[in-house]
């Protein structure tokens, strides 16, 4: 290969390369899928009024017992005013956000937890009053 040839070459890898790391950021952004790593869950203290917003947790059930690592979830949202989706917390960890009602939380450790949903605003930096919480055990 000439050297004019494999410059080029390498150069059109490293666009390709660029633009899918920039179309797997434009999936987090979209979401619908649980992010993979984890993000501490902001204090309650920072949460915004709720307007008209509330979730109410269907599963898992409180102290409901699940086999495995996969927690079915679901949920009913009021988006109210300001509301898009909710942000899922097990143990104060973020394990995903999630726009539709049901979903599943992935890779969660056998033990006691408390899930807590949070209604956030389409930009994800805003958490509203508007939160359940449940706790459950995995096993
Ligand atoms: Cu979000």
């Amino acid at each position: 290969m000439k050297p004019i040839l494999l410059a080029a070459f390498v150069a059109l890898w490293i666009l390709g390369s660029a633009m899918q790391a920039a179309a797997q950021q434009n999936n987090m952004k979209g979401m619908e899928m649980p992010m993979k790593q984890t993000e501490k869950m902001p204090a309650s203290s920072t949460l915004q009024p709720a307007e008209g917003a509330s979730v109410k947790i269907i599963s898992p059930k409180k102290d409901q017992v699940i086999a495995g690592d996969k927690v079915p979830l679901e949920f009913k949202l009021t988006k109210g005013k300001r509301g898009a989706h909710v942000h899922a917390y097990v143990d104060g960890q973020m394990m995903g956000m999630f726009e539709s009602e049901k979903g599943t939380l992935n890779g969660v450790k056998p033990g006691k937890h408390t899930l807590e949903l949070r209604v956030a605003t389409a930009e994800h930096n805003t958490e509203l009053n508007a939160t359940d919480k449940v706790s459950f055990t995995t096993k």
